[in-house]
């Protein structure tokens, strides 16, 4: 169903000797500026302006690429589904309140803009669309397939989600009835046990074996094959999972967790056995669920292997205001001192997390997203203090999709006194879900065409053109719990998250930050 991928029209290009185009690729010598601080005996800092000087090297060729949805058949794989399709036929369809038509809102990449620069002759800013700035994948021309452990075909999930209109359901229906998850793993212990009637459609076997990890990495190949893809991107919007227990020697190493894969271990998730698959495969793999997927083991493996991987915990809604609203007021120079966060909704997701050991992953990734912020403000926070933070989740089978998210922050302010913010967000959850789900895909497979070398490095030079880290924290706006490289700062700000990816963009192509200073305006 991968419609040959639209050519590449560039919208702009870069006037400067440090950008080389060719037919293939786009050539760039770029110095990245940054500060080093040294702390001097007296307490006080040394700051020193530090220049690095990368050459990029982006492959202009867009691929025809796929995306495998592991729990294809829940509100998230079903909505994102329909709407991609929906999309690509250009969609219009009736409401109570008028006809709408298909869109990419929520999608950073297809529904936002970057500042390319000032105009020459009248000096107002030139914006461009976000898809426009690297020569990404369009959604439309996606391949769309996955697995589930439910057997339904997509048509009648999509029913069973209740999330769509149904006159846009109508219009989709049939291509997507022809739409059937390839069956799954299923180890019973992970999700919630009131998940077991949805347990139609599986591999046999229920606990991890390399039996599973050949059986995905298969799967893998033959929709590759089948659709003439040049990639395949996995992703995983199955249940939210228990976490599993660290042990060294099962999942510490890669070495072990294959071991462990192949004994069958207990505490080998599906996920993991989907991650490793994937990662043996070549395919890049995001987890949008909160649980410890990546375990150590699996983290090793990646970068054994220059495989792309990224999590945790697709960011839509009340995490996302979170990350916004924290790091406005902290910024402010606002004491925030407590959060209280309260969800209730009645979807599948729901009723998995009203299972403890489930809902535990989701409140360690929901309740993690504020510390780089308050730790970054020495004035108002002592070392080691933290605002209380309480997040509550209930399942209200009557809102269904309609997650209801209310929230207090309350703040210390000025001599003493007090700022109370209440917030009451509405608004179905799989309809925030799926773009993100469509950004983590296009975001991820633009990063598998950037190469880079260091021209130099403190005087030495980089002999060859390499990737990214396989851990891509380049993802993190997207992510409530961002996987970053072993030992590297995760940064929450959802500021300064959307500034590293639109940055990282823009040296791809030679241009400098987005700074913000407009001094063109303000020196006469
Ligand atoms: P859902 O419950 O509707 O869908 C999950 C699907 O996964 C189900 O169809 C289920 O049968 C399938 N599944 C379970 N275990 C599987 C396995 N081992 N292999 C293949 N399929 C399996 O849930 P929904 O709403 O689509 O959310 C999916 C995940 O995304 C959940 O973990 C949720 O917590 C997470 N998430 C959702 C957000 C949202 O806004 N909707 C935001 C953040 C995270
Ligand atoms: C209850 O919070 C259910 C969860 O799955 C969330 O809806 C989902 O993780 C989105 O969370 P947030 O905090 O990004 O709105």
């Amino acid at each position: 169903n991968a419609s040959t991928p639209s050519a590449n029209k560039d919208l702009f290009t870069v006037n400067s000797p440090n950008v080389v185009y060719t037919e293939n690729e786009i050539n760039t010598k770029y110095t990245y500026r940054t500060t080093l601080v040294n702390e001097t005996a007296d307490g006080k800092f040394e700051a020193t302006p530090k220049e690095t000087v990368y050459d990029f090297k982006v492959d202009r060729k867009i691929p025809k690429t796929g995306m495998m949805l592991v729990g294809w058949g829940g509100n998230n794989g079903t909505t994102v589904t329909a709407g991609i399709i929906a999309n690509r036929h250009g969609l219009v369809w009736d409401t109570r309140e008028g006809s709408r038509a298909a869109n990419y809102y929520g999608s950073v990449v297809m529904g936002s803009t970057m500042k390319l620069g000032t105009n020459a002759k009248t000096a107002k800013d030139v914006n461009i669309p976000f898809h426009d700035v690297l020569p990404m994948v369009h959604p439309n021309d996606l391949a769309i397939g996955g697995w589930d452990i439910s057997g339904m075909n997509l048509a009648e999930a999509m029913d069973r989600a209740a999330v769509l209109e149904p006159t846009l359901k109508a219009q989709v229906k049939k291509e997507m009835a022809e739409m059937v998850p390839l069956p799954s793993i299923y180890y019973p212990d992970f999700i919630a046990a009131n998940q077991e009637d949805r347990a139609d459609n599986l591999i046999e076997g229920g606990k991890a074996s390399l039996a599973h990890v050949e059986q995905i990495r298969r799967d893998i190949r033959d929709f590759k094959a089948k659709h003439g893809l040049d990639k395949v991107i996995v992703q995983w919007t199955a249940n939210t999972e228990r976490f599993a227990e660290l042990s060294p020697g099962v999942n510490d190493t890669a070495e072990n967790l294959m071991k462990a894969i192949e004994e069958g271990h207990e505490e080998v998730s599906p996920s993991t056995v989907f991650a490793v698959a994937s990662i043996l495969e070549g395919a890049p793999f995001i987890n949008g669920s909160p649980q410890n997927t990546f375990v150590p083991g699996a983290i090793q493996l990646a970068e054994k292997h220059n495989a792309f991987i990224g999590g945790d915990d697709f960011k839509s809604g009340q995490t996302k205001m979170k990350s916004a609203l924290v790091d406005f007021l902290i910024s402010a120079g606002i004491k925030l001192t407590s959060i209280a966060s309260y969800n209730h909704l009645g979807n599948n997701d729901g009723k998995n997390l009203s299972s403890q050991r489930q809902f535990r992953s989701k409140e360690i990734s929901k309740s993690n997203v504020v510390d780089d912020m308050v730790e970054a403000n020495t004035v108002l926070y002592k070392k080691g203090e933290h605002p209380d933070h309480t997040v509550v989740i209930k399942y209200m089978p009557a809102v269904g999709d309609n997650k209801r998210a209310l929230d207090e922050y309350y703040a210390e302010i000025f001599m003493g006194g007090h700022q109370t913010i209440s917030l009451f967000n509405v608004c179905e959850d799989s309809l925030l879900a799926s773009p993100l789900i469509i950004d983590l895909v296009l975001i991820t497979e633009m990063m598998t065409r950037i190469k880079w070398k260091a021209h130099a490095n403190d005087g030495a030079t980089t002999k060859d053109f390499g990737n990214f880290h396989s851990v891509l924290s380049i993802l993190s706006y997207m992510l409530k719990a961002p996987l970053t490289p072993p030992g590297t700062p995760v940064i929450n700000a959802l500021a300064k998250q959307r500034g590293a990816l639109t940055n990282i963009f823009r040296a791809c192509v030679g241009l400098e930050p987005e700074s913000d200073m407009t001094l063109e305006h303000k020196l006469f």
